[in-house]
């Protein structure tokens, strides 16, 4: 037994001393060989040397030349880190390097700008409601008022799925969908994508986002529309911001109005604006007087009760908004892009 401690504390030493010498793999491949070898390696005539022992020694034996084993192993492990060149870059940690950074996420532009135009409504005390992006003919057209065939159809170039089924080309829809279920009065804004077969352009997509909106009470009239639609423009775009309503015409509401705000890029003020090509004002939503055919194909009493819609492009007015050439960049996903709009 003190002779196997003996061997051990040589070994030991024997392996400080080799492995100070050791300059590569080649190195450490044979000072591995000499020490934990199967053949002729020290380990293996430790073992032997086992086998001269008593019965009640060798247990003990075996907890040291396995101690030794360890103290080898982790020793050739810690030298394998310092080589120099492949094995080095290979098996270590370079503790000096910096960390890897994350990316955080944020929200699109797009979205940031449909909660701007929700927090306006809410705050006059509309809710937000949502439904299906794939529609059928009924509530998409029908009950809007366009009976099939009719001519006023044909400037809403639809994406159809079969005969019945189609892409919703506005969230109208959804209004139809709550006015069947709830009763006036009614305060609601709807976002989100809506489908038209549009050849791509910088201003037109299939796919875009639209709000609309309605309120329905007793004794809604064209002036809550125009105070309402007045106030969510002015909060949007700036206290002062000059405002004007034409004649137009919808299907769903009569009378119907198209609405223009004041040049938010020239401030009306430059003739060969690109923007609004000079005239000062560009056009921003449309909107109207629910037509009476509407409210009896949901059920609700035209002769009680009155109200009043909008719909306005969510990209396309981001596109003003923030002065943005192309509307494809938007959904092209280049991060470029996106990371300008989160500098809140
Ligand atoms: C536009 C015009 C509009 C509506 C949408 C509407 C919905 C129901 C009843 C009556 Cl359920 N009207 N929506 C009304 C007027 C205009 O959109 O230029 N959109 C981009």
């Amino acid at each position: 037994m003190t002779n196997l401690k003996g061997k051990i504390e040589e070994y030991k030493k024997k392996f400080a001393e080799e492995s100070a010498r050791v300059r590569d793999e080649k190195g450490l491949a044979e000072l591995r060989n000499e020490f934990l070898g199967r053949k002729k390696g020290c380990l293996t005539s430790l073992f032997d040397e086992m086998k001269g022992l008593s019965a009640a020694e060798k247990p003990g034996a075996g907890l040291l030349i396995n101690a030794f084993k360890d103290h080898i192993q982790e020793k050739l492990t810690l030298l394998e880190g310092g080589l120099p060149g492949r094995g080095r870059a290979a098996r270590s940690i370079d503790l000096t390097l910096p960390g890897r950074s994350l990316y955080w996420g944020a929200p699109h532009p797009v979205v940031l700008f449909q909660q701007e135009i929700e927090n306006i409504f809410m705050g006059m005390g509309f809710a937000i409601e949502d439904g299906p992006e794939i529609e059928t003919d009924y509530y998409n057209f029908e009950a809007l008022n366009f009976p099939p065939h009719h001519p006023a159809r044909d400037s809403w170039d639809t994406l159809y799925i079969t005969d019945n089924l189609l892409l919703r080309t506005h969230t109208s829809p959804v209004q139809i969908r709550v006015m069947e279920k709830k009763k006036p009065p009614i305060r609601i804004i709807i976002p989100g994508r809506v489908y038209r077969r549009e050849t791509t352009d910088p201003t037109h997509l299939p796919m875009f986002y639209q709000v609309e909106g309605l309120v329905v009470d007793a004794g809604i009239t064209f002036a809550h529309l125009k105070g309402t639609l007045e106030y969510f423009l002015r909060t949007m775009f700036g206290e002062k911001l000059k405002v004007r309503f034409r004649p137009s015409f919808f299907p769903f509401t009569e009378p119907s109005a198209e609405v223009d705000i004041e040049c938010i890029v020239c401030g009306q003020k430059d003739k060969s604006c690109r923007v609004c090509g000079g005239t000062g004002w560009k056009e921003i939503l449309g909107a109207g007087m629910v037509d009476p055919q509407v409210f009896k194909n949901v059920n609700i009493d035209p002769e009680k009760y009155s109200g009043w819609a909008f719909g306005m492009g969510i990209d396309r007015t981001a596109m003003l908004s923030y002065q943005i050439p192309e509307m494809r960049f938007f959904y092209e996903n280049d991060l470029r892009f996106l990371r300008q709009f989160n500098l809140k």
